[in-house]
């Protein structure tokens, strides 16, 4: 059983971002329950941002699970990242995603790695930068242990990362860590640019997906591009994976439609 999650956005600089729900997190809660939602996936601009006990009691009050928090805003906000050439600048983004990882836990919500892993280039080689992001995603994953969560790693397509772009190189990162407490976000949107055959990549996955934004290629909701379902379902079903679908994709042709949308695609493809 894959459970379904639709996301919200609360980032004013994500603006124009892949995000179903925008800004109102009670109206969101209340359309993703109207929907048949089972949980929603929050990018926030700060850990403090959302205040814990209103966003329990919005969670109780909506039947909804928090199925992720994303760690992005370090970057589009704040400009950090992982692989940052200045240490300072590492100490605080690994700062900022604790303090994501301290924001989703309490709610059994994985924080999500994905544009603060940043890039190599410059007086950066690749090798450096994978040593740093390793180095972080070691110390992030055993962090998000207290919360008896993973740490939830996303890699992205060439246009946003140079660090690793495909499921079976983020395998390879997940064995090459010390610590066993991170997970393969796979985003089929990344992987529609990246993967010569999505349903393949997701197989190569095994063991290691533990996230999957539920997109189509044009990155609008699933059923308004030319993704092929029917084989990524399958292959999904083959690895036995649990965890959630969540809708990260544009608000097309508006947050209601595009959620209503994707409900109807997650019906069609992975309601058991
Ligand atoms: C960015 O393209 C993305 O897919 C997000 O999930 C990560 O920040
Ligand atoms: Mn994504």
């Amino acid at each position: 059983m894959i459970p379904s999650a639709v996301t919200v956005s609360l980032v004013n600089e994500a603006r124009g971002g892949p995000f179903v729900f925008w800004d109102d997190l009670p109206a969101a809660c209340r359309k993703a329950q109207e929907l048949g939602f089972d949980a929603i996936e929050i990018f926030a601009p700060s850990a403090t941002a959302v205040d814990p006990v209103e966003l329990q009691q919005l969670l109780t009050q909506h039947s909804l699970n928090l199925a992720a928090v994303g760690t992005g805003a370090g970057m589009v906000k704040h400009g950090l990242s992982l692989t940052s050439t200045d240490t300072d600048e590492r100490a605080r983004a690994k700062e900022f995603i604790r303090s994501i990882i301290d924001f989703g836990g309490p709610h059994g919500a994985p924080a999500i790695i994905g544009s603060m892993q940043g890039r190599w280039g410059g007086a950066l080689s690749r090798e450096a930068a994978l040593d740093l992001l390793r180095e972080a995603l070691n110390e992030l994953g055993e962090y998000a242990r207290k919360h008896d969560v993973p740490l939830i790693y996303e890699p992205l397509n060439r246009y946003e990362t140079n660090l690793i772009t495909t499921v079976a190189d983020g395998v390879d990162l997940m064995k090459s860590l010390q610590t066993d407490n991170v997970q393969l976000l796979a985003d089929l949107f990344h992987m529609n640019i990246e993967e010569a055959d999505l349903a393949a990549a997701i197989r190569a996955g095994k063991g290691h997906i533990g996230h999957l934004h539920f997109v189509d290629s044009n990155r609008r909701p699933a059923g308004l591009g030319h993704m092929d379902y029917a084989p990524i379902a399958a292959a999904l079903k083959e690895i036995g994976y649990d965890k959630y679908a969540s809708a990260e994709a544009f608000p097309y042709p508006d947050p209601d439609a595009a959620a209503a949308q994707t409900m109807s695609a997650y019906n069609r493809f992975f309601k058991e």
